[in-house]
C-alpha cells in the first residue's frame, strides 16, 4: 500500500513550514518529507560556531502572524543559529506541524505519473503517491567538500560547516585549519580563534568583508519592535532585497568625494547589510562606481590588520565589492593580529593533499588536530540534481537544466506539471532576504491552488514559450549589474564539482518586480500556465 496525499511538500524549514500551514487552510491531505531529524532546515543543519543571522533579526521573521510576531523575542539585532533553531520549533509547535512531517526522511526521486496525473515520491523506504510535488529544498543545502587528493586520510577531527555535530566541538588548545572564508568561513573563523591552540586560515579568493554591527536588543528596543512591525515589513517590501536596506537613488558618481567617502563611512559603521544595499544606486551596476566603494573597503581592511603584507593578502583585487556575496563579520580581521593565527594564501601555496596528520601545500607541510571545512555548497541547483525527478515521459529535470535552469517565475518547469518550485532557481527567493521572499512564494503558490480547486483543475503545467521568455528575462535583468564579471556560486561556478555551464542562478530584477510579475500573472488568470 502506498501512502496517498493531494500534496507533498519536500523539506521542513520554514518554506516547508509555512507552506503546510498556508495549505492546511485549503484543507489539502499534506505530508512533509524532511531529511533531518526536526524543522529549521538551514538553521537545523548549519550548527558551528558563529553561525547567526546577517538580517536584522526582526526583518527576518516570518510576518503572516501578528501572535507570533508579538509572543517570539529576538534577543540579539543578528540572531545566533541555537535561537533561530528555537524560533523555527516554536512555529512548529504553535502550529502543530510535527504530525504532518516525517522526518529522517530523505526524497531520493519523483517521477510524474502522466497517465493517472499523479507524482511517485521514492525515499529511502517508501513510495508516497501525490497529487502535487512541492519542493521547498532551500538555497544550500548540499554542501560541497574541496576536490583534494587524500580528503578521507586524515586521521584527526574533521567537520563541514554544514554537517556541524549535534554535540559541542572544544577547539581548547588544539590545532586547528579552516578552510575557506566565504559568508561561513568569516562567521566561524573568529569564533576558533578565541580557543584554538592554533588556528590556520587556508583562503583561496579573499572577499571583502563588513562589520555586522551585532548588539543585544534592549527592552526599550524590544517594546519599539513589536509596536513597529507593519513598518518593519513595508520597509522591507520596498527594498530590492527585501532587506531593511533600501539603496540611495543617487549616483556615486554624482556627489564630490568628500561627499562620498562621508557616505561610505556612514554606511560601514550601520549594521548588516547597509554598505552593499543601501548604497548609491550604482555602486552594483556602473563599474566606475563600484571601483569607489571596492577602494573603500580595501582600506578599510588595510586598516583593521597590522602587518601590512598580511593585510595586502586578505584585500581582494579580482572582483568588485558586492559582486560576490558579501560576508558580515564580528572581529574578522583583527583575528590575523593574533600571534597564534596564520593566513596561508593558496593562490600562492595551493594544496597538494591532506595527510593523515593534517595538510600539504607546495610551500609546506602543516600537522592539525581538526579540519573545518567551510567550503560552501552546490547552490541552489544541488538539492534537485541530488534527486531523481522524472516529469513527463520519463524526462529528467537534470538532464533539462543540463545547460541552466528553465522556469516560468522559478516556481514551475515545463514538461513537470504540478511540480511547484519553492525558492528554486530563477526565483527572488534566492537573492533576498528569505522569510520575505518564502512568504510571497507561499502565498502566490497557495493561490494557485485555491484558483484550481475553485476552477476544477487538476492538473498545471508552464508554457516553454513562457518559461524561454522567463528565463530571457532573468537574463536581460543580471547583465544590467556587475554580478556576471566574475565567478561565484550566483553564476553557477564551484570549482569543487564538475564543470557546469557559468549560469545566473538567481533572480536579480529585486524582490518588488518580481512579485509585480507574479501578482499580473495572478491576475490575468495565469497567464503562461497551462490548466486541466
Ligand atoms: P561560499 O560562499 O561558497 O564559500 C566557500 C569558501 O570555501 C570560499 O572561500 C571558497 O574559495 C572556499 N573553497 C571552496 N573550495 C575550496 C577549495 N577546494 N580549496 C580552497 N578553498 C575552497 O560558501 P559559504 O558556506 O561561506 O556561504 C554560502 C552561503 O551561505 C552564503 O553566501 C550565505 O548566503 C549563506 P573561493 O572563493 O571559491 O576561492
Amino acid at each position: 500500500m502506498r501512502d496517498k496525499y493531494d500534496v507533498v511538500i519536500v523539506g521542513a524549514g520554514l518554506s516547508g513550514m509555512y507552506q503546510l500551514i498556508k495549505l492546511r487552510e485549503l484543507g489539502m491531505n499534506i505530508r512533509v518529507l524532511e531529511m533531518g531529524s526536526d524543522v529549521g532546515g538551514t538553521w537545523y543543519w548549519n550548527r558551528y560556531p558563529g553561525a547567526r543571522f546577517d538580517s536584522e533579526s526582526y526583518s527576518y521573521g516570518m510576518s503572516f502572524s501578528k501572535e507570533l510576531l508579538q509572543e517570539w523575542e529576538w534577543s540579539e539585532h543578528f540572531s545566533a543559529q541555537p535561537e533561530t533553531l528555537r524560533y523555527c520549533g516554536f512555529i512548529s509547535e504553535k502550529f502543530d506541524l510535527s504530525r504532518d512531517i516525517e522526518f529522517n526522511t530523505r526524497v531520493t526521486g519523483a517521477h510524474y505519473e502522466e497517465a493517472r496525473n499523479i507524482w511517485q515520491v521514492i525515499t529511502e523506504d517508501k513510495i508516497y503517491e501525490c497529487r502535487f510535488l512541492i519542493t521547498a529544498v532551500g538555497v544550500f543545502s548540499v554542501p560541497t567538500w574541496p576536490e583534494i587528493e587524500g580528503i578521507n586520510d586524515f586521521q584527526g577531527e574533521a567537520w563541514h560547516t554544514a554537517r556541524w555535530p549535534h554535540h559541542p566541538v572544544d577547539f581548547f588548545g588544539k590545532r586547528v585549519a579552516v578552510i575557506g572564508t566565504g559568508a561561513t568561513g568569516v562567521q566561524v573563523i573568529p569564533e576558533v580563534a578565541k580557543t584554538a591552540g592554533t588556528l590556520t586560515v587556508f583562503q583561496r579568493r579573499p572577499n571583502y568583508c563588513l562589520p555586522l554591527g551585532n548588539r543585544p536588543i534592549t527592552e526599550e528596543e524590544q517594546a519599539d519592535i513589536k509596536g513597529r512591525y507593519d513598518e518593519i515589513f513595508a520597509q522591507c517590501a520596498s527594498t530590492t532585497g527585501s532587506f531593511l536596506h533600501g539603496s540611495d537613488p543617487r549616483s556615486a558618481l554624482s556627489v564630490s568625494d568628500e561627499e562620498r567617502e562621508a557616505t561610505f563611512g556612514r554606511l560601514y559603521n550601520m549594521p548588516g547589510f547597509a554598505l552593499w544595499l543601501g548604497n548609491f544606486r550604482d555602486c552594483g551596476t556602473d563599474q566606475e562606481a563600484n571601483d569607489f566603494v571596492s577602494e573603500f573597503v580595501r582600506r578599510k581592511i588595510s586598516e583593521r590588520v597590522n602587518d601590512l603584507e598580511l593585510a595586502e593578502k586578505l584585500i581582494p583585487l579580482d572582483h568588485g565589492f558586492g559582486t560576490r556575496r558579501v560576508p558580515m563579520e564580528s572581529g574578522y580581521y583583527e583575528v590575523y593580529n593574533k600571534d597564534n593565527v596564520r593566513l596561508i594564501d593558496l593562490m600562492a601555496t595551493p594544496f597538494q593533499r591532506i595527510t593523515k596528520a593534517g595538510i600539504e601545500t607546495t610551500g609546506e607541510n602543516f600537522d592539525f588536530d581538526l579540519i573545518i571545512y567551510a567550503t560552501g555548497f552546490d547552490a541552489i541547483v544541488g538539492s534537485f540534481r541530488n534527486m531523481d525527478i522524472q516529469g513527463r515521459k520519463g524526462a529528467k529535470l537534470k538532464d533539462y537544466w543540463e545547460d541552466g535552469p528553465v522556469t516560468y517565475l522559478g516556481v514551475q518547469v515545463p514538461g513537470f506539471p504540478n511540480l511547484l518550485t519553492l525558492v528554486g532557481p530563477q526565483n527572488a527567493s534566492t537573492f533576498c532576504n528569505i522569510p520575505r521572499c518564502i512568504e510571497q512564494n507561499v502565498e502566490w503558490v497557495s493561490d494557485l491552488m485555491a484558483h484550481m480547486m475553485a476552477q476544477g483543475y487538476e492538473r498545471v503545467e508552464a508554457a516553454q514559450t513562457a518559461a524561454e521568455a522567463w528565463v530571457e528575462h532573468s537574463e536581460q535583468m543580471v547583465a544590467m549589474t556587475l554580478i556576471p564579471n566574475t565567478d561565484s556560486w550566483f553564476m553557477n561556478v564551484n570549482q569543487n564539482l564538475p564543470e557546469k555551464k557559468r549560469t545566473f542562478l538567481a533572480y536579480a530584477g529585486g524582490a518588488p518586480r518580481y512579485k509585480q510579475k507574479c501578482d499580473e500573472v495572478s491576475a490575468a488568470g495565469y497567464t503562461g500556465f497551462d490548466f486541466a
